[in-house]
């Protein structure tokens, strides 16, 4: 398992911890309101205008996608189908780390901000995947709507670079 991956799974305890120690903790109705607002924050979080994280039993089809020093995705042309959820096998062939991030150029801004801000964050986002060399991982996405979604490498510099492509939902 990729160290994103875990820290993925590690964040999501809490929520489950809290949920379960809903029931029993004497103030259900505020609790209950309050767990179910988190949750809103929480998908509207994992939402975005590219699709949602995918459901693991529901993919459709696997895509390699390989990373390089060249700044370079290959491929960095993609085509799906609305609806279909896509697991994307991952692979940093360079020397220095690489991310795939799936989104929209505005989500790539904001995030590109943030990252200046707060370079040593770590990142666990379902659309997310950070890769040291050599390593592999995945992403698993549903893309909903017809149109183009973009990924890009986040790094500093990386999608300046050219490190970027194009999704074509159909
Ligand atoms: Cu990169």
């Amino acid at each position: 398992m990729n160290k994103s991956l875990s820290i993925l799974l590690l964040s999501a305890f809490p929520v489950l911890a809290l949920a379960a120690g809903n029931q029993t903790d004497g103030h259900g109705h505020d609790m209950a309101e309050m767990h179910k607002n988190m949750a809103g924050m929480r998908q509207e979080a994992n939402d975005s205008a590219a699709g949602k994280a995918g459901d693991p039993a529901k993919v459709s089809r696997t895509v390699g996608v390989s990373m390089d020093d060249t700044m370079r995705f290959t491929p960095n042309r993609i085509s799906v189908r609305a609806g279909e959820t896509i697991r994307f096998f991952v692979k940093n062939a360079g020397k220095i780390p690489h991310q795939m991030v799936i989104g929209t150029m505005d989500e790539f801004k904001e995030y590109a901000e943030m990252m200046r801000k707060m370079p040593d964050m770590k990142h666990a986002e379902p659309n997310t995947i950070t890769l040291a060399a050599g390593q592999r991982g995945g992403i698993i996405w549903q893309f909903d709507k017809a149109g183009e979604v973009d990924f890009a490498c986040l790094i500093p510099g990386h999608m300046e670079a050219g490190m970027a492509g194009k999704i074509k939902v159909e």
